[in-house]
């Protein structure tokens, strides 16, 4: 069966006959469309168990803040609600999963949980693992494709992966069986917060309030949807020809949803499929091929945080080109204030840092800038990774990871050597101004950032 390969056992130990099914919801924070939540309900099923759903609020993810965790709380408010229609004891807790996850699992069957590819991620469920006393079951939810099917390596680039993907695409592209659960909820009260109530509690939490939330942008599988709807009915026919117009609003949106994982790719493939458009093609490219690449970076290449994570022929000619002399030099701090003097990098910089999401086409010139402007190629990797963390909405993502290390030269291939860049690709300004009206973008971002 295409839907077993999602799912692996991450420990040896057996299932024991206790109060509940525990689903540890970790990377899959929705309730439609989620392989991991199916099967913990047909695994509570089989042993006439309830089930429960624990997710844990931990204040301590990396580099995240305000705007992220109000992001991502919208959307569980919609969990809770829609876990309780289906009656479903949904638990949120304010802990590390390291923590809660062992104390609630001593009550457990089994613990189902999702699967992540970060570092944090890994280890979190390497670390439960070995901690509690019944199987930890990890359903693979968020990808097409379940990564070590596709590769047991890390991939060049995205024509090395592309063909290993559409061989097996479509075989992977099926809704997902939702189950009814046939036990239901325990009445017990278990210590929990409540989603619903996130804005009076939300300030109290111990991480960077000082990045305001977006208002653009509203977290949970709804808006999701609903942006899904708006960019099928009026942008995929387009998509190909406009994605990269940043004065335009070609793009679907789905980013930062993916990245707390509130819609399902597969969903998402689904509906662009059964909408059969011409932007089909390039648009389940950046969804499925891009984005698969990114996980790929990310589970196989331990470095993927660093400028180590580069071909040791990128790093060379980085650093070849590291003396050479620089019309502009910046700190990070005059980059994160958008002090530049280049007036398109400046707007790129504070849509990101006021709206939570950069264009993606002025990701790329975003990112090519800062190595031009910093003397350390190392130090402008950082300096990228900074605040691509820090401000966007989807940063600290497998994609995200991926995104800035594609401007130093990573899933490319090598160009013509030049002043600073090396053998890396460039980009300039008289690019932008070739390529698109990009006065009409400054002024765009101009007017969604003025207060
Ligand atoms: N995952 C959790 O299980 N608990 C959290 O409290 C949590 C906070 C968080 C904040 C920002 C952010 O970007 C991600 C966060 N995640 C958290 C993980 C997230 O839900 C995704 O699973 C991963 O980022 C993978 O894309």
């Amino acid at each position: 069966m295409i839907q077993d390969t999602r799912v692996q056992t991450l420990n040896k130990q057996l299932q024991k006959n206790r109060e509940f099914v525990l689903y540890w919801m970790q990377a899959s924070q929705r309730t439609e469309w989620n392989h991991a939540l199916e099967y913990a309900i047909s695994k509570a099923n089989e042993s006439s168990k309830p089930l429960i759903v624990l997710f844990c609020l931990t204040d301590t993810f990396p580099e995240a803040n305000l705007r992220h965790y109000q992001f991502m709380l919208q959307g569980l408010r919609e969990v809770e609600r829609s876990l309780q229609e289906r009656g479903i004891k949904f638990i949120l807790q304010h802990e590390s999963p390291e923590i809660a996850v062992p104390k609630i699992s001593a009550r457990a069957d089994m613990v189902i949980t999702d699967r992540g590819y970060l570092k944090v991620q890994r280890s979190w469920r390497s670390h439960i693992a070995r901690e509690i006393d019944c199987p930890l079951i990890q359903v693979e939810s968020d990808v097409v494709v379940p990564i070590e099917i596709v590769s047991e390596k890390e991939q060049y680039a995205a024509a090395t992966i592309r063909p290993r993907i559409l061989k097996l695409v479509h075989d992977y592209i099926v809704p997902v069986k939702e189950r009814i659960p046939l036990i239901p909820a325990p009445d017990d009260d278990f210590e929990s917060l409540k989603a619903e109530q996130f804005e009076k509690w939300i300030g109290k939490l111990k991480i960077d309030q000082s990045v305001q939330a977006v208002d653009d942008y509203q977290g949970g599988t709804s808006a999701a949807r609903q942006l899904l709807d708006r960019f099928l009915e009026a942008k995929l026919e387009k998509y190909d020809e406009l994605r990269n117009d940043p004065s335009l609003d070609f793009t679907s949106h789905m980013s930062p949803y993916l990245h707390f994982g509130q819609i399902s790719p597969v969903y998402i493939a689904w509906k662009v499929l059964e909408r059969g458009s011409r932007g089909e093609e390039a648009y389940l490219e950046e969804l499925i091929v891009r984005r698969e690449l990114s996980m790929n970076f990310v589970y196989y290449n331990k470095n993927y945080d660093s400028f180590d994570c580069l071909h040791e022929w990128v790093q060379r000619t980085l650093l070849e080109h590291a003396g050479d002399s620089r019309e502009y030099i910046y700190d990070s701090d005059e980059f994160e204030q958008a002090k530049t003097n280049d007036p398109y990098w400046n707007a790129a910089q504070n849509e990101m840092r006021y709206t939570g999401k950069m264009h993606g086409y002025m990701r790329m010139y975003w990112g090519k800038k800062i190595i031009e402007w910093t003397t350390k190629p190392q130090d402008a990797y950082q300096i990228a990774l900074y605040l691509n963390n820090k401000y966007e909405l989807d940063g600290r993502d497998p994609n995200g990871f991926t995104g800035v290390a594609w401007c130093f030269g990573k899933h490319d291939r090598a160009w013509v050597e030049r002043k600073i860049f090396g053998k890396i690709r460039y980009m300039n300004a008289n690019g932008l101004k070739r390529k698109f009206d990009i006065d009409a973008y400054v002024r765009k971002v101009e007017q969604k950032t003025s207060f």
